[in-house]
Parts: structure tokens; C-alpha cells; sequence
């Protein structure tokens, strides 16, 4: 089962570090947030949800040290951008076929952020608008799958310009009712 739970903050140790903060996170509350969590057991399935869904573009990302040439620098740097508190404007998948990774989703509603642990089969609907990070993992591997419903659009909207953004009111408004 996929973990998440709240943040703890210490933004002082390494976040590759779990930083659990013991207040776990249910499944029905990331859906209240427009966050959808799938388990995926083969490659139809996934098939099956970008038709479902209208996703027609997809890529596959690599992170570990070997694929910076074991240059931990420009891996740390790469992650430095993921880490980024940022948006986009479009809903997006993130499907782990490898490894492990930490999406940090934030709540709009307390502030806080909700890190879900995804590890090999986890996917997860991440709605345009919801302010989000990534992190590897201590084990510094992860192959993912990264789906987009149109062009595929790795602009990340950061801090302030996010906040203005019509994708960010859309999502605002959208959880509202949710709430
Ligand atoms: C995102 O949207 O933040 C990302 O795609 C992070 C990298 S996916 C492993
Ligand atoms: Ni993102």
C-alpha cells in the first residue's frame, strides 16, 4: 500500500530522509485535494487509463546517480529543480516503474505538505494547479513514467507567478466543494 502522510518540516536533514511526521494520510483525503492514487500491475493498465483519461504524450525519466554519469552534483542540481515547490497547468500522471520517489503535495487547506511515497507500480493523477515537489528517495533511483494530456509541458510554474496563475484559481475553486 502506498504511504503518505504529513511532512515534518525538518527541513534541515537530507530530504531524501522520509521526514514523517507519525499524522498518516488517507487515500480519500488526497482525493479531496483532486490527487488520485492508482496501484498499476501491467502495461494495459496504464494503457488503458491514458485512453480513459485523453493523455496523449507521455515520456519516461531516469534518476539516479549513473544517469548523471555519477556526477552527484548535477544529479543534486537536477533535483534541486524538482524540489521546487511548483505547479502546472495542466493535469499530470507520474507512474513509478522503478525505485522510489517522494511527491510532496501540498494542502492547500492547512499549508502543510503531504509526502506520498510511490514505489515500483505507483501511480498517481496530479490535477493542474496543486503546488507539488519531488525527491528521491534515500536508495537515489527512480524510472518513471510521466504522462501528459497534450504536448508534453515540463514548464514548472514557480513561486510567486504560480500564485496568480488561472490553473491555480481553477484548482482553488475546483477542491472548494471538497472541503
Ligand atoms: C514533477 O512534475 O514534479 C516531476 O515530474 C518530477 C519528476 S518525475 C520523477
Ligand atoms: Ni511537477
Amino acid at each position: 500500500m502506498v504511504q503518505a502522510y504529513f511532512f515534518d518540516n525538518k527541513n534541515e536533514i537530507d530530504a531524501r530522509e522520509p521526514h514523517c511526521s507519525g499524522e498518516l494520510v488517507g487515500l480519500d483525503q488526497l482525493s479531496r485535494l483532486g490527487v488520485f492514487y492508482r496501484f498499476i500491475h501491467d502495461d494495459d493498465e496504464v494503457d488503458a487509463l491514458a485512453k480513459e483519461r485523453n493523455y496523449k504524450n507521455r515520456d519516461v525519466v531516469n534518476i539516479s546517480r549513473a544517469s548523471f554519469q555519477n556526477d552527484e552534483q548535477a544529479m543534486l542540481k537536477k533535483l534541486e529543480v524538482f524540489y521546487e515547490e511548483h505547479i502546472h497547468e495542466d493535469e499530470e500522471i507520474r507512474y513509478c516503474l522503478d525505485g522510489e520517489g517522494y511527491f510532496d503535495l501540498k494542502d492547500p487547506i492547512c499549508d502543510r505538505w503531504i509526502r506520498v511515497k510511490v514505489c515500483k507500480g505507483d501511480l498517481l493523477v496530479v490535477p493542474a494547479g496543486i503546488y507539488h515537489r519531488f525527491m528521491l528517495t534515500t536508495q537515489n533511483y527512480i524510472k518513471a513514467m510521466r504522462l501528459f494530456q497534450d504536448e508534453p509541458k515540463w514548464l514548472a510554474i514557480n513561486k510567486p507567478d504560480a500564485d496568480a496563475n488561472a490553473a491555480r484559481k481553477q484548482y482553488l475553486a475546483s477542491i472548494s466543494s471538497n472541503t
